[in-house]
């Protein structure tokens, strides 16, 4: 286990069987839907390529990067978008991806913009929901798992662009992000 991680949430293979699981569930929703996943960067990224290996139906991909934590483990309040879609998604059965939902700002801003472009439908599957911060009202269609409200790191989910390498997810040590406001 990597030296700044106080304990392991969800092991590897916990996070893979979980994984499958929603992939099969999008095979059965989204049979002749032919959906567009819209994967938000960074956080999403691992998690997006693990899903779509489980999903057996056509699905086309896109990315959207959205930024709102800056180095921190406090979100800004303030959703930034870096780099949009590539494509119109207007008539399109949408699907966002997303690694986390925490106050939810994220995904309730991301909702609002895409719905505006007007897709066939639109949906969000999370790999991890942490109730216990939100800031609006909001639960993913597809959720992975339930977390508590501590800070995770992991599996796409940084802090300070460190740690979305590791196979799992686990709880940062306090003492890291404290002593970097030292
Ligand atoms: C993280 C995460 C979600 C968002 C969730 O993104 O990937 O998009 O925060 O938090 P919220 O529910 O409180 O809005 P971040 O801005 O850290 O960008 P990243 O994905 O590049 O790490
Ligand atoms: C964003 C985020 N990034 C990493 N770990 C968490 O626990 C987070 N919550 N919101």
């Amino acid at each position: 286990m990597h030296e700044d991680i106080a304990k392991v949430l969800l092991d590897a293979h916990t996070i893979q069987r979980r994984v499958r699981e929603l992939g099969e569930q999008l095979s059965r929703d989204y049979a002749d839907k032919n959906p567009v996943l819209i994967c938000i960067l960074k956080g999403a990224a691992i998690f997006m390529a693990d899903l779509v290996r489980h999903i057996s139906v056509p699905v086309r991909m896109d990315f959207m990067a959205i930024s709102s934590y800056g180095s921190g483990v406090r979100t800004s309040g303030v959703v930034r978008i870096l780099k949009d879609l590539d494509s119109s998604i207007e008539r399109q059965h949408v699907l966002i991806v997303e690694d986390i939902v925490d106050s939810g700002l994220t995904l309730s801003y991301l909702l609002d913009n895409l719905q505006s472009r007007q897709p066939a439908s639109l949906r969000a599957c999370v790999l991890l929901d942490k109730p216990g911060q939100r800031r609006v009202p909001l639960k993913a269609d597809y959720v992975g798992f339930e977390i508590p409200d501590e800070f995770v790191v992991g599996y796409g989910l940084d802090y300070a662009e460190n740690y979305r390498h590791l196979p799992y997810i686990g709880v940062l040590k306090a003492e890291v992000y404290e002593n970097a406001r030292k």
